[in-house]
């Protein structure tokens, strides 16, 4: 009992974090912002793996594009992809440690049961580095992480 109690109380304050970032919007600003898919100008396959490994884990994209990420878990496990700063990653997966039952479902992010495939549709609007991961407990600290590498257009083609 004093433990389901603890549990529902972190669920709480995650929800209401998560809420508060959503509402600032500073998360989503970092890394891009939600996709919409009938602009996507490329598509990119990713596989999931028990061998806890993202294949590719390097994907190189353009400032301004917009992906369309087709995600497939193909191991045993529950896999997810998640996009973020690392910091942001992190801390999240430490939030799921404590938490594994957290459900959560947002745009920068797929969470697939084995044999499923999805998508994420994202549009990486500032040069640098995305990176993403798999949040499920274990799963990051085991090298279950990429990035994505967005070029920076020259200034009279950006838009
Ligand atoms: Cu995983």
């Amino acid at each position: 009992m004093k433990h389901a109690l603890r549990t529902s109380a972190l669920s709480t304050l995650l929800a209401m974090a998560a809420a508060g970032a959503a509402a600032s919007g500073s998360h989503a600003d970092a890394i891009g912002e939600p996709g919409v898919p009938a602009k996507a100008t490329r598509t990119v396959q990713v596989d999931m793996t028990d061998g806890m490994r993202f294949t590719p884990a390097d994907v190189r994209v353009k400032q301004g594009e917009t992906v369309r990420f087709v995600v497939k878990n193909a191991g045993q496990l529950k896999h997810e992809l998640v996009l973020g700063t690392e910091q942001s990653l992190k801390a999240h997966y430490e939030a799921m440690k404590k938490n594994p039952e957290m459900e959560h479902a947002e745009p920068n992010m797929v969470t697939l049961a084995p044999g499923k495939t999805g998508e994420v549709v994202w549009r990486f609007t500032h040069a640098g580095k995305v990176d993403f991961g798999c949040l499920q407990p274990g799963h990051y600290d085991a090298g279950m992480k990429g990035a994505v590498t967005v070029a920076a257009l020259p200034a009279v083609d950006r838009r």
